[in-house]
């Protein structure tokens, strides 16, 4: 018998993805697509709590989600992290953004030579049933001297891959992007575990 498929994915193979964020749900669903996951942006009440860890911050997202909407969700959280302003933003991340912007970023690391940086990823995986599990992608690159870019969202526009050929993430198309990206490191390591041993559990 043949398997239903509904758009190029086998019925039934759904990631729920909880975030209000458009464009961190776009990269997911060009990531999980790879592995034949569909992924759909479940809109739940989920508490972000302040913490120094984003494996908490995620870890408490996702069992707030989960008790709201019980299905088994993802829930990613990230942040930027500066060498030189020993790890600010991270886990500050989104405030930061929000307040002082990306300007502010620039212009507290003015004069600053050790322009060295890194995105970190941790995507929580939890069910009714079990424990969150966690995935975690990291990309180390560098904050340019201005804002370079239009694509992208957050701190893109100032993010420099090392592994890349130059360009900012706010220069990269999506695909290009999670080739290289803490998201997208993260997701794989999800899709490939859910793909497997994970699969076979939910
Ligand atoms: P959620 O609803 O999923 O929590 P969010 O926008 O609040 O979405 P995070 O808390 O994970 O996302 O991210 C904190 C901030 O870090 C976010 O506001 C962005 O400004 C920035 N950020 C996260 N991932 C990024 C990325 O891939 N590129 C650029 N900036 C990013």
């Amino acid at each position: 018998m043949k398997t239903k498929v509904s758009a190029g994915f086998p019925l039934g193979k759904v990631a729920y993805f909880v975030t209000s964020n458009v464009h961190k749900f776009q990269e997911a669903r060009q990531v999980l697509s790879e592995y034949r996951l569909a992924t759909a942006k479940l809109k739940v009440e989920a508490v972000e709590i302040q913490d120094d860890s984003l494996e908490n911050i995620a870890k408490y997202s996702a069992l707030d989600a989960v008790k709201n909407c019980g299905l088994p969700v993802l829930v990613e959280d990230a942040g930027l992290f500066v060498d030189s302003l020993k790890g600010f933003p991270g886990p500050y991340s989104k405030y930061v953004y929000n307040t002082v912007g990306l300007k502010g970023i620039l212009k507290l690391m003015k004069n600053i030579e050790n322009r060295s940086a890194y995105f970190k990823s941790v995507v929580a995986f939890v069910t009714p049933e079990e424990d969150p599990i966690c995935f975690v992608g990291k990309v180390e690159g560098k904050i340019f001297l201005q804002e370079k870019g239009t694509s992208g969202f957050g701190y893109d526009p100032i993010f420099e891959p090392h592994e890349g050929d130059g360009r900012t993430f706010a220069e990269m198309t999506t695909e290009e992007k999670n080739v290289l990206s803490h998201r997208g490191k993260a997701l794989r390591k999800f899709a490939e575990w859910y793909s497997g041993a994970g699969k076979r559990r939910f």
